[in-house]
């Protein structure tokens, strides 16, 4: 039988959306442990006809399980994954902690599925899960870069309330209905108004201008093509959305494609759907990517500031918490299996 899985950082919104993919995709485990802080533990959910009382993460919580779903934040990998690791526990980690880390594998299994070669659950070892503005851009431009190689590509996010968390999408509803309503706006998670607004993505500055989540745009693309020569620039922004991220994306290739091609290439990449529909003037949406395991794409056009037919536009939306963060992982846990 398979694997005994841990999920870590069980009561946040993609540990939470772990238990429904793995659910969804009838993933073969054949026990759970729900881990969480201390402040958690004692909560119980059930599951597939099973009731499992969430236990304090602690170093001895790892004995006997073969592969373990972090989802806990950067600080709970940092000290946990390596310790899950070498109790001979495979660990997935959507947290940033290792991404950058030589010899772990940053995978999109629709994309690089060979980095983690040889690798099984049970043998301990850990699988970084890339940032999901990366995964939602890199499933809509790998097969544009597989059939004219991305030289160059520039990349604007509508970044969604779930990537900050549970608590800033309780947020934006409540003052949502607080504006809707003339009331005093409540501002506990960013401090200005989220509703009917939108602002710089709230991850930190660094030192040359970009936040931290641009630079992971720029650094997780390179590693996952395994290519450092492309060029890449971006602007993250938050905007007041539930939980699918938009990204606008101007290419630039080595060798000539056209629309026809491009559109040719997302079509028969698997994870991708077309929403292309130019006479309608309907092209993809937030609402029509939230909850959905695909990446919708629209919007392919001929860039015209280019003399060529080495440039291109395109639009892309794709649910954060799923193939953003909890259908990711739980791929890359299928290729452990
Ligand atoms: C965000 N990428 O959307 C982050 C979530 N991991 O803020």
């Amino acid at each position: 039988d398979g694997p005994k899985v841990a999920i870590v950082g069980v009561t946040g919104a993609v540990g939470q959306e772990f238990l429904r993919v793995l659910h969804e995709r009838d993933f073969p485990y054949s026990d759970l442990v729900m881990l969480a802080s201390a402040r958690s533990a004692g909560r119980t959910y059930s599951f597939e006809g099973q009731e499992y009382t969430v236990q304090a993460l602690t170093e001895d919580s790892f004995a006997g399980v073969d592969l373990a779903l972090f989802s806990a934040g950067g600080g709970i990998s940092k000290k946990f994954a390596p310790i899950a690791s070498a109790a001979g526990c495979t660990v997935v980690d959507n947290s940033s902690a290792f991404r950058m880390t030589e010899g772990v594998p940053l995978v999109i299994p629709e994309v690089n599925p060979q980095a983690m070669e040889g690798m099984k659950y049970g043998k301990g070892g850990i699988v970084a899960n890339p940032n999901c503005s990366t995964i939602i851009a890199l499933m809509a431009v790998t097969p544009l870069h597989r059939a004219a190689k991305v030289k160059r590509m520039v990349v604007s996010t509508y970044q969604a309330a779930s990537g900050a968390g549970q608590a800033a999408m309780e947020e934006l509803e409540q003052q949502t209905r607080e504006a809707l309503d003339g009331k005093p706006i409540t501002t506990n998670i960013f401090p200005f108004q989220y509703a009917f607004n939108l602002f710089s993505h709230n991850s930190p500055m660094t030192d040359n201008g970009y936040n931290e989540e641009e630079m992971k745009l720029v650094k997780e693309t390179r590693k996952i093509w395994g290519q450092d020569d492309v060029s890449i620039t971006g602007t993250c922004i938050r905007v007041p959305v539930m939980r699918a991220h938009a990204e606008s994306i101007n290419l630039e290739f080595e060798n000539d494609i056209s629309e026809e091609e491009a559109l040719a290439a997302l079509a028969a990449f698997p994870g991708v759907s077309i929403i292309n529909d130019r006479a309608a003037n309907r092209f993809p949406t937030p609402l029509d990517a939230s909850n959905k395991d695909d990446v919708y794409v629209g919007r392919v056009r001929r860039d015209i500031s280019r003399p060529d037919s080495k440039g291109l536009d395109i639009f892309v939306c794709g649910d954060q918490i799923k193939k953003g963060a909890a259908l990711n992982a739980v791929q890359v846990a299928e290729l452990l299996l």
